[in-house]
């Protein structure tokens, strides 16, 4: 019982929660902006992280941000999608997680991101950890608690 205790105790490190990066879409720097558009239709994703060849993280793409680039005076110049790269438009001011930080480091992040990518200390991806994780994560976590602490008022 003790140790089961502990382990409901235990804050899960970024490692155990991260979905890999064999597993996540993401565009290149220098893709042009249709192809961007296109891993993210495809994808159904709103946003995925941008790499340079070498596998460093360098940023974030969103559908919102090609839209905004695209959108002219009147009308939407679709044409500029293929004379635009992802690297001029990506936001790069976004926070990481490494793979040693906790689930409280990463829930701080994720209340003004929908996932936060993972680096090693060289800068390369591992992965992302996505709100839907650290909240599953809280669910199963207050589920127990609850459960135990009424096993426990009654006995
Ligand atoms: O394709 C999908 N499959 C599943 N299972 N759920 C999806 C999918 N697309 C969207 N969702 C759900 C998730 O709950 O909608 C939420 C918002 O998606 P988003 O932001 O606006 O595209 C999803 O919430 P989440 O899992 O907490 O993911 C948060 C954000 O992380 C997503 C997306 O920008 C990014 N993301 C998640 N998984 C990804 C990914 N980006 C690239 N590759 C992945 N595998």
């Amino acid at each position: 019982m003790v140790s089961l205790e502990k382990e409901a105790l235990r804050i899960p490190l970024v490692s155990e929660l991260m979905i890999p990066s064999e597993k996540v879409a993401h565009v290149q720097v220098g893709n042009p902006l249709e192809h961007a558009l296109l891993v993210l239709v495809k994808s159904g994703y709103s946003a995925v992280p941008v790499l340079d060849p070498r596998f460093k993280f360098q940023g974030v793409i969103s559908k919102t941000k090609i839209l905004e680039e695209t959108l002219g005076i009147e009308e939407f110049e679709l044409n500029r999608l293929s004379e635009i790269t992802v690297s001029e438009v990506m936001d790069n001011e976004v926070p990481c997680l490494q793979l040693d930080d906790n689930m409280i480091d990463a829930m701080h992040k994720l209340i003004d991101y929908p996932f936060v990518c993972v680096t090693n200390p060289e800068g390369e991806f591992d992965g992302i950890v996505t709100r839907r994780t650290i909240l599953k994560q809280f669910s199963k976590h207050y589920h127990e608690t609850l459960k135990h602490t009424m096993t426990e008022t009654t006995l």
